[in-house]
């Protein structure tokens, strides 16, 4: 498989998992951590009308997924950045160096849920999303498979390692060598 890399000298980092597994809280931590910039990129549709309308059945933003990789593509190629997004199968497979899916045990994560409002099909999926592994299976599918870290995200003590794992990785992070 050929993939051209950027001249970034600091890594982009993907942060990805069901909803509520996570992500934000330490994505968040991490950047603060580790000096990098933090893209949610929920909150960057919203912010910047990325999207085409709004989904009544699943009460979310239609991500416009051409409109969030182009609003990217200067600061991933700048690099020093962690995504964060409960999809991962859209972006350009070139921009990540790492790739993180947050796991949450289904008791854990039904609670999460139910106190954010989630509830019927919208508490269903995603809890099956997480019982099935979807996002793991999805960053498989979609990167190198040495790139793609499984982290379980179920208490505080769990962040605090994630985020001191991380830190290292990043810290520890060359570019790669590029043959001519
Ligand atoms: P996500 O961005 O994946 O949707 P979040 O960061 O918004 O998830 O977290 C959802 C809620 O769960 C929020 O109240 C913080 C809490 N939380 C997240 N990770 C946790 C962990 N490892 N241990 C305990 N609580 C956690």
């Amino acid at each position: 498989m050929s993939r051209s890399r950027s001249r970034r000298v600091r890594p982009n980092v993907l942060v990805t998992g069901t909803p509520g597994t996570g992500k934000t809280t330490m994505s968040s931590l991490l950047a603060d951590a580790a000096a990098m910039r933090h893209f949610n990129i929920g909150d960057l549709v919203r912010q910047k009308g990325l999207h085409d309308g709004w989904d009544d059945h699943l009460h979310c933003h239609v991500i416009n997924e051409d409109m969030v990789c182009d609003e990217l593509e200067d600061s991933m190629e700048e690099g020093g950045n962690i995504v964060d997004y409960h999809g991962c199968d859209f972006f350009p497979e070139r921009w990540f160096d790492l790739v993180v899916v947050l796991q949450t045990d289904n008791s854990v994560l039904h609670d999460r849920l139910t106190s954010r409002g989630y509830m019927g099909a919208k508490l269903t999926n995603n809890i099956e999303c997480e019982i099935f592994q979807v996002l793991l299976e999805e960053a498989r599918e979609s990167y190198a498979s040495e790139i793609v870290m499984p982290l379980h995200s179920n208490n505080v003590e769990d962040i605090s390692r994630n985020v001191a794992t991380l830190t290292e990785w990043i810290n520890n992070w060359r570019p790669p060598v590029q043959s001519n």
